[in-house]
């Protein structure tokens, strides 16, 4: 992918690093032009085109609403049965070289390369969200996401959100607690009928600052595992289309995590010759249990 040259690919400024050890994430506004998400929005949209003829071939849709905008379309879709998301969030579907663009971006890499010595692994994880209309499913609790990662609690897990929509208070958007990484991994469970585990406690103590993004296609949101964070219910009437991956510093232990086996080194000054190409990655997601596993 032509990566734009109009990206200010750079890496964090002191002050970015100490606001992101502070409170446990950082935004940062207009780092990707938004011409580079098209590819990965055509493949999106190419696997929405898909479930479209499926759903009319099999009498299910009569329209398949081919003139919809990219935050209309799967939603005016699945209206027409009262259809819902089966998944959180597309997976194997959406996997590709446009993908694998976005991830090994340079101005994503500049990003975690800050916070990672430059030294970086890709732990293999990511997801495209499509967050639809009044949607529980991928409304997601307040959780930290070591809780969702065994054993990871004890090294740094990077998380990268950008949304492939414009977000804010009323789509579903990101809020943070400042700060509640510093607590540590706090005690998560499993609530009958939730589909993600929630703290057993309110992370919310006193009068404690809660932030809501609000974040244009371009920006990115750079967290941490430990830091409490939660989606926010989507009250309009078009889709929270989003793109989220995960990093670490290279040597970081990834046993465990069920994506490890496509993890890889994206970047690194030590070892350039590690650095994985697109058909490296290829080889091990053709090889990984994945493709197999997820239905999307
Ligand atoms: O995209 C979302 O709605 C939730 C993302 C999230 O909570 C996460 O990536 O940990």
């Amino acid at each position: 992918m032509a990566k734009s040259s109009e990206n200010r690919t750079q890496s964090l400024n002191q002050e970015q690093i100490k606001s992101f050890q502070d409170k446990g994430y950082l935004v940062i506004d207009r780092i990707i032009d938004s011409s580079d998400f098209d590819l990965l929005i055509s493949v999106i949209s190419d696997v929405v085109d898909q479930q479209a003829k499926h759903f009319y071939e099999e009498g299910r849709i009569s329209n398949l609403c081919r003139e919809s905008e990219f935050d209309t379309r799967w939603y005016e879709i699945l209206k027409q049965f009262s259809g819902q998301n089966e998944v959180y969030g597309w997976h194997t579907t959406v996997c590709g070289k446009p993908l694998f663009d976005l991830i090994t971006h340079d101005a994503v890499l500049d990003v975690v390369g800050s916070l990672t010595n430059d030294e970086i692994q890709f732990n293999g994880d990511f997801w495209v969200r499509p967050k639809l209309p009044s949607e529980k499913l991928t409304t997601l609790p307040w959780h930290q996401d070591s809780a969702y990662m065994p054993n990871t609690e004890h090294h740094t897990h990077l998380s990268v959100w950008m949304p492939l929509v414009d977000v804010d208070h009323e789509n579903g958007t990101l809020q943070f607690l400042p700060g509640s990484h510093k607590r540590g991994l706090r005690p998560h469970h499993r609530i009958e009928g939730e589909a993600f585990k929630s703290p057993t406690r309110d992370p919310i103590v006193g009068d404690a600052e809660v932030e809501t993004l609000e974040m244009k296609v371009g920006d990115l949101v750079i967290f941490n595992n430990l830091v409490f964070h939660r989606s926010l219910m989507n009250q309009t009437q078009s889709i929270r289309w989003s793109v989220d991956f995960r990093f670490s510093q290279r040597g970081t232990p990834l046993a465990g995590l069920w994506h490890q086996h496509i993890a890889c080194i994206v970047r690194s000054r030590h070892s350039p010759k590690t650095v994985a190409s697109w058909s490296d990655w290829q080889a091990l997601w053709e090889s990984s249990p994945h493709k197999a596993n997820f239905l999307w």
